[in-house]
């Protein structure tokens, strides 16, 4: 038997709701978390403000306005051979508050006629259900994800998109990067992961972020359960980011801490595709007092509602070092991490490690044994536009290649069994790190910039043909 890229492989992009649509109150829809936060400035994160305030910018209410540009858009993807096309719906546009009983019939629709475009071309939608957002109203009277009432509400939400879009949508995802919210560092990704807008000195911080990460994996869990129920054929799928955690040296100590800190890191895989906690998770949360509100019920629930398949977005890898204050690793912080000095970074640090998607995928592959879907890779560039209208991204595409690369060699030589690619930010849109339009991803190149100027103009990269020959040739041609 010869491995190779499969005929059906799901080549296409990869966008969020959140990032693109833009028409933030339009159709009935209501606030998210994401519509609360600010632009950054460069190199640093977006800030979570509490409720609307007038002075300050928020990209997202416009973002490229793919709300009202989307068919402009699909046509595109299409042009490059998209055989698939990643996005989110938008939690807030089907319940604007979150917590009502009956859904937003605008919001609903305006999916119905995205996903028809889709269809137009021969595109099949793969949908995430929260990619870095829950109703604003949520995180105001609930507290977010802290609350167990979220789980019902998240699975009222789903119930009503699965059954609505049963005959439209295929692949699922339950919660984009489930596993980031308890990246103690980043107080962005706790809140959009989970809707907890904390205080960094809040002692109960540890522990509310375990507790809410705990209620999405039974509401993921649930969600799946429901999903087979309404149609047997879905695919649902976890999605969890993928940065492997190299030691920094051999000592014994940080090969160690290295191992330590992946385990800290992709738990979550475990519960939501083995369908219950590992033993080290529940050696630590025990430990520590951190094992709250877990009952007999949710571990039945968790058991039996294992995923389909495993998306996961790949950037980068991360080197660590052994921290004397930190032993058990409750977190990787920003002190354990080291420059790796064999490789080089882009513009916004993020190291680029083509062999580290070999090294995720061959890790993934030996820990979970299920299909594998790359739901998210690329570079964040700035590109500049030539007098004649250009986007020469060279530099993206050489990425990409060497992505692509390592990932047919794990295919090939390692037989790993992965069956879709979806590089990130398809066409340029808002960087959810940090804000920015500047920080750009796409194929596409749309005339905006950090400030919302521009007149939203798409124009094709160099990368936009450099990418069609990749799917017309079903990657052997790079
Ligand atoms: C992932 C998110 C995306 C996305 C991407 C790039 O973590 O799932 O939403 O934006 O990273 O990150 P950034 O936009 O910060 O460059």
């Amino acid at each position: 038997m010869k491995f190779s890229i499969p005929k059906d492989f799901l080549w296409g992009g990869a966008v969020a709701a959140h990032q693109l649509e833009g028409a933030w109150q339009e159709g009935g829809k209501g606030p998210s978390i994401a519509d609360v936060m600010t632009a950054g400035a460069n190199g640093v994160s977006r800030q979570i403000t509490k409720g609307i305030q007038a002075d300050k910018y928020y990209p997202n209410h416009e973002a490229i306005d793919f709300y009202h540009h989307y068919p402009e858009d699909i046509k595109l993807f299409a042009e490059m051979g998209f055989k698939c096309f990643r996005t989110s719906i938008a939690w807030a546009r089907i319940f604007p508050r979150g917590d009502e009983a009956e859904p937003n019939e605008a919001g609903l629709h305006f999916y119905d006629k995205l996903f028809a475009e889709c269809h137009k071309y021969g595109i099949e939608p793969v949908i995430t259900l929260s990619h870095f957002e829950i109703p604003y109203h949520l995180v105001e009277k609930y507290g977010g994800w802290r609350d167990r009432q979220l789980i019902d509400f998240f699975v009222h939400f789903a119930t009503v998109v699965f059954k609505r879009y049963r005959h439209q949508v295929k692949y699922w995802m339950t919660f984009n990067e489930i596993n980031n919210q308890t990246d103690y560092t980043e107080r962005f990704l706790m809140a959009t992961d989970s809707g907890l807008v904390l205080d960094d000195d809040d002692p109960q911080r540890e522990a509310l972020m375990y507790q809410a990460a705990h209620y999405e994996l039974v509401a993921s869990a649930l969600a799946v359960k429901v999903g087979h129920q309404i149609n047997p054929n879905f695919e649902i799928g976890c999605m969890i980011n993928m940065t492997p955690l190299y030691p920094a040296t051999s000592k014994p100590v940080d090969i160690f801490q290295a191992q330590k800190a992946m385990q800290r890191r992709y738990w979550f895989a475990d519960v939501q595709a083995l369908g219950t906690y590992p033993r080290h998770m529940e050696a630590f949360l025990a430990a520590n007092n951190l094992r709250d509100d877990i009952t007999a019920e949710d571990r039945i629930t968790l058991r039996e509602g294992t995923v389909d398949y495993i998306g996961f977005s790949y950037y980068n890898s991360m080197t660590v070092a052994a921290q004397k204050d930190n032993p058990e690793f409750h977190f990787v912080g920003p002190e354990a991490i080291q420059e790796n000095p064999y490789l080089k970074a882009s513009d916004w640090g993020w190291p680029i490690d083509p062999l580290g998607l070999r090294f995720a995928l061959n890790w993934l592959e030996d820990h979970y044994h299920k299909p594998l879907m790359i739901v998210e890779n690329g570079l964040g560039a700035k590109d500049e536009v030539t007098a004649d209208k250009q986007i020469h991204d060279d530099y993206r595409i050489a990425y990409l290649k060497a992505h692509i690369q390592a990932m047919e060699d794990a295919i090939e030589k390692d037989g790993v069994p992965v069956i879709g690619y979806t590089p990130w930010g398809c066409i340029d849109l808002v960087s959810a790190g940090t804000g920015q339009m500047s920080k750009r991803y796409g194929f596409i190149y749309v005339d905006r910039d950090d400030q919302g100027n521009g007149t939203g103009k798409r124009l094709k990269k160099d990368s936009f043909y450099w990418y069609q020959k990749v799917i017309k040739t079903n990657g052997q041609d790079l």
